[in-house]
């Protein structure tokens, strides 16, 4: 097969001072930061169904992409030649990792057999690319969501058999994952969700969702695919009230139908903003759980109340995520997974190159960023200092378990008022953080 993009070199690393818009000014992958190389802490994933599908078709207007290696046609064929420009592109890119749902890699066909056979002919080519060029997948899935049949949602509809198709195709993702060596499987809510109470059983369908769940990690089990699942919160689009709506939700969810241990989060951050949440808030819940399995990496819209997956250029975002990754001690099987889309108007392939590099520039500068507050200390320091309360007298015997209410009565008692509050310094804080986000920004 000819090139898919001809005209385009391998994307090098050419510093801050570079103004190549095909080179990357500040992810150098072999940089090492906090002891690791820059690629390792990112894992840096492209997604197949934004890079490789999106047509770019808005409610209002048709597609707008240009795509010269795709000739637009349903056939396995086309499909597989798809899969060699995907990895040409990742290849150029610098990518270790890549994402993909079930059909956006092959086409679906009239009977569940056949659409099967599809995957397992395009799967081939997969295996052979990774074989030759060593990038994974990062995690695969199914999507339940566009096929009509799953109108009223797949594991929460109210047709039995919706739900029996469901499990068919979610068996067979799950075994296209575990061949391809994948690292993990992503369970996004799709349309397990409802309009209306009017016509919908709730508790039914949130039983049904844990028991469709259960069958997935038992059949984990039995296949022996090792690689993590995640459930990825959302809290709204396409359904009004999507049952993962955040990460709370989701691991009250897991906790009540005990899938907790077979489950981390897959935080997005334009889904945390959509739940009123920053994306920061969502990973240090997730986080605080030890939940914290893997991240989309992208934004949204703040005038915008839709999901609107623009590629993640915002670096206050991007370095309060590395920061929870760090604190985390990085990602084990997750990573940086760029579900973005160019815009409409975005419409030439050399367009997904710049996409990508200005995420993977942005997420190395948030990086960097992060590193220097772990190392500057501030942060940490004021946040011991302000929760020193805790560490000896009432405080301590609270955390162990030795006070009650009958104890703290007769302290306060005796005591009369509480020690002094202090200033929150949010101001100071930030300030901080900015300084040594505008320094990251200009270090070489
Ligand atoms: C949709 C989700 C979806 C998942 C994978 O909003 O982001 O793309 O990441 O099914
Ligand atoms: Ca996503
Ligand atoms: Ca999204």
């Amino acid at each position: 097969m000819a090139e898919a993009f001809p005209n385009i070199p391998k994307i090098p690393y050419e510093g801050p001072k570079s103004k190549n818009p095909l080179a990357f000014k500040h992810y150098n992958p072999d940089e090492v930061i906090e002891g690791k190389p820059m690629k390792d802490h990112f894992r840096f994933s492209v997604v197949y169904w934004h890079t490789f599908r999106n047509l770019l078709t808005d409610p209002f207007g048709a597609g707008t992409a240009i795509r010269p290696w795709d000739d637009g046609s349903n056939s396995v064929q086309n499909a597989q030649q798809r899969v060699r420009a995907a990895f040409e592109f990742f290849e150029k890119l610098g990518v270790s990792h890549y994402a993909f749902h079930d059909r956006d890699v092959a086409p679906e066909a009239s009977t569940l057999r056949e659409t099967n056979r599809n995957l397992d002919e395009v799967v081939k080519v997969f295996k052979e690319e990774q074989q030759r060029t060593g990038i994974k997948l990062l995690w695969g899935t199914a999507f339940l969501v566009g096929n009509p049949r799953y109108v009223h949602g797949a594991a929460t509809s109210c047709n039995a058999d919706a739900f029996a198709f469901a499990a068919a195709q979610v068996k067979k993702a799950l075994e296209v994952t575990y061949e391809l060596g994948g690292d993990g499987y992503v369970f996004w809510g799709g349309r397990e969700g409802y309009s209306t109470l009017l016509n919908t059983d709730l508790k039914r369908e949130l039983d049904h969702y844990g028991r469709f769940l259960r069958m997935a990690a038992d059949y984990k089990k039995k296949l022996g695919f090792k690689g993590q699942f995640y459930i990825e919160p959302k809290p709204k689009e396409p359904t009004k009230h999507q049952y993962d709506f955040d990460a709370a939700a989701c691991l009250n969810f897991l906790r009540q139908y005990d899938l907790i241990d077979d489950f981390k989060l897959n935080i997005e951050a334009n889904h945390s903003t959509l739940a009123g949440h920053t994306m920061h808030h969502e990973m240090e819940y997730a986080a605080a759980a030890g939940k914290l399995g893997s991240i989309d990496a992208n934004i949204g819209d703040p005038l915008l109340g839709w999901d609107t997956d623009q590629f993640p250029t915002d670096i206050y975002t991007a370095t309060l995520s590395m920061l929870s990754i760090l604190k985390m001690g990085g990602f084990v099987t997750g990573g940086v997974n760029f579900d973005a889309k160019v815009r409409r108007e975005s419409f030439e392939p050399e367009d997904l190159f710049h996409a990508h590099i200005a995420g993977m520039d942005c997420f190395a500068v948030g990086l960097k960023a992060a590193a220097a507050i772990r190392a500057d200390g501030r942060l940490d320091e004021f946040i011991n200092q302000r929760y020193g309360s805790w560490s000896d007298g009432v405080g301590a015997e609270i955390e162990s378990g030795k006070a009650d209410f009958e104890s703290l009565e007769k302290y306060m008692l005796e005591k009369g008022e509480i020690d002094k509050n202090s200033s929150g310094r949010q101001e100071y804080l930030e300030s901080v953080v900015n300084d040594l986000i505008y320094q990251a920004a200009a270090a070489k």
